[in-house]
């Protein structure tokens, strides 16, 4: 056989190789093998060595044809193998936008915070603005200053959390000498005098929400935290009227037309007079359940006319201002406002309940 039949040999068989490659991996191995530098096409090359000088110039032209012919043929396969795996990858990520989206869970505000919120526009309507004073509050604001010096019995009605002060993250932002006691805010009436030092000699209109916190027993109608709305109005003129207007007006809105108000006489060593303010028991209808004690009224406010002594406290000459102060929950006047037995579940993170509102 002639080195010319081997030349033609050997573009056949590249030929038939070119057609069997199925990827373009192949395709490129199959180039190595041909027309790489130690191909089998290039290698034919060198035989032009042992031909007559005649022939050599038509081998060495048969070779270059075939060279050429094979890389025209290795592109033209090439772009069908590129185009069959691009509509591999396409059929197998195939996306149908026809399809509808996946939903996503939007979250809501918690039934505490959409309270809060009713609470302030309400409130607002009547002209009072937002204070806030702090969680971590001194013995001196949460007691003494409100007329509840210590070893009172009146304390008691305020079990306490105590703050340890040598803990780092405690006393932060909180004024007062070394000895001056810490404590988690019992309620929001420390903020009574806050405002009244930082705002003397104006008119107060404020309220003052926030979380409290008591050391006591869980039950269906208390927790050992939860919210009040503290109210503070102080002026030349205020009266008893003005406070159980407010009040009033408060319910009205609140829980609408149809809900009754009662306010009976308390005690609070910081008013004087005091009241309480209870709401009829929706969950029972009045006839009497565990969150109403079997009453058919939920007490949900405590409140009165500021005591001379805590108006002298905060700087006001009881002589010459008058004042009134609430201190309603939020939790527990949203107990019948949403039909909910049990405050427990404010605090549960049971998503059952969450949704409900
Ligand atoms: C006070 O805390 C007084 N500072 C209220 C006050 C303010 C009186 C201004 C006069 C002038 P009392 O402990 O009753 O009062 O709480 C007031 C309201 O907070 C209650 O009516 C109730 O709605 C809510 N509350 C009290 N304790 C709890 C509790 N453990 N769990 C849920 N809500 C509570």
């Amino acid at each position: 056989m002639s080195l010319f039949d081997d030349l033609e040999q050997v573009y056949q068989t590249a030929q038939a190789a070119l057609e069997a490659t199925e990827s373009v991996a192949a395709l490129e191995s199959w180039h190595a093998d041909y027309l790489g530098r130690k191909g089998a096409v290039t290698l034919q090359t060198r035989s032009v060595g042992q031909l007559p000088k005649e022939d050599r110039p038509a081998f060495g032209q048969r070779v270059n044809a075939i060279k050429q012919a094979l890389e025209a043929a290795h592109e033209a396969r090439a772009r069908v193998h590129k185009r069959a795996a691009l509509a591999a990858t396409l059929a197998a990520g195939a996306v149908d936008v026809t399809l509808p989206g996946r939903p996503v869970a939007p979250g809501h505000l918690h039934l505490t915070t959409q309270s809060l919120r009713q609470l302030y526009a309400i409130f607002a309507q009547m002209g009072f603005e937002v204070y806030e004073a702090p969680d971590v509050e001194l013995e001196a604001y949460n007691f003494d200053l409100l007329n509840i010096p210590a070893y009172h019995p009146a304390r008691d009605m305020w079990d306490t959390f105590w703050v340890d002060p040598s803990s780092p993250s405690t006393s932060e932002g909180i004024e007062g000498g070394d000895e001056a006691r810490l404590l988690l805010r019992t309620h929001t009436s420390p903020g009574q005098v806050r405002v009244m030092r930082e705002r003397y000699p104006e008119p107060i209109r404020v309220i003052l929400p926030g979380k409290c916190y008591r050391y006591e027993q869980i039950t269906a109608r208390s927790e050992h935290q939860f919210y009040q709305v503290e109210g503070l109005a102080v002026g030349r003129d205020i009266t008893m009227t003005d406070l159980i207007g407010t009040i009033k007006q408060f319910a009205r809105l609140f829980y609408g037309p149809e809900n009754d108000v009662r306010v009976r006489s308390s005690y609070f060593p910081f008013t004087e007079p005091s009241i309480e303010v209870d709401t009829n028991c929706t969950l029972c209808g009045g006839k009497g359940c565990r969150i109403c004690k079997y009453t058919g009224w939920i007490e949900i406010a405590g409140a009165g006319m500021v005591h001379p002594v805590v108006l002298d406290n905060g700087g006001y000459n009881p002589a010459e201002w008058s004042g009134f102060a609430f201190g309603f929950g939020v939790e527990r006047p949203s107990l019948t406002k949403y039909n909910v037995a049990d405050i427990r579940y404010f605090y549960g993170n049971d998503l059952r309940f969450l949704r409900q509102f």
